[in-house]
């Protein structure tokens, strides 16, 4: 079975795959499957955004269509930036700097508790669509540490797997991730 990832993030497809493969469901982008749809992100949930991405793609082709809206929410922010995780360093900034801004936000903060959050919404070609979730805690370090990963990774420290989630292997990552435990949510419900 082939799903359209509806998402122009480069990191989250590479889980989307590693996630799938071996399931015996092919993951392409939108890029790749030739839809090209630029969606404004308007909604004030997880749930919302991830429905108006994937709608966008559905609306455009005949296929299964996933998408993922996720984000941090850190406690000592009242669970900032949330929904707003792209683009909290303004719009096309990079993952150093929305790094930079958090850390610079939470300077002698000693409460750096938080959460990732994804909401996953799937569409089938008839039209159905289903939404699941998953969440995964931890803290910020006030330095970044470790290579692999996207966005927030360096400095998220997951108190599952002791270690950033830019120190940890995907399969590491993918196991107690927000968007790994959304996929495995969907999976279950799929299959
Ligand atoms: P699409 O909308 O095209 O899927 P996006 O990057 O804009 O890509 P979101 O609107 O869902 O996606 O924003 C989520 C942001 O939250 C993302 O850009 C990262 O900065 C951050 N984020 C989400 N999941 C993450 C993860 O697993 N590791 C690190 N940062 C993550």
């Amino acid at each position: 079975m082939r799903i359209i990832a509806a998402t122009k993030n480069a990191g989250k497809i590479r889980e989307f795959e590693k996630i799938f493969s071996g399931l015996g469901f092919e993951i392409i982008s939108q890029a790749e499957a030739g839809i090209d749809v630029d969606v404004e992100e308007i909604g004030d949930t997880f749930a919302k955004n991830a429905l108006i991405k994937a709608r966008a793609v559905a609306m455009l082709s005949d296929e299964y269509v996933l998408a993922d809206d996720s984000g941090l929410c850190v406690d000592a922010l009242d669970g900032r930036p949330g929904v707003r995780s792209a683009r909290y360093a303004g719009e096309g900034a990079s993952d150093s700097e929305k790094i930079a801004k958090l850390l610079g936000e939470l300077e002698g903060e000693t409460n750096r508790k938080a959460k990732f959050v994804a909401n996953i919404a799937f569409i089938f070609p008839d039209g159905r669509e289903l939404i699941t979730q998953g969440e995964v805690y931890g803290r910020i370090l006030d330095k970044p540490r470790g290579e692999n990963g996207f966005g927030y990774d360096p400095v998220f420290y997951s108190d599952e797997l002791e270690k950033t989630f830019a120190e940890a292997s995907s399969d590491e990552k993918n196991r107690v991730s927000h968007r790994g435990r959304a996929l495995a949510a969907l999976y279950d419900m799929i299959k």
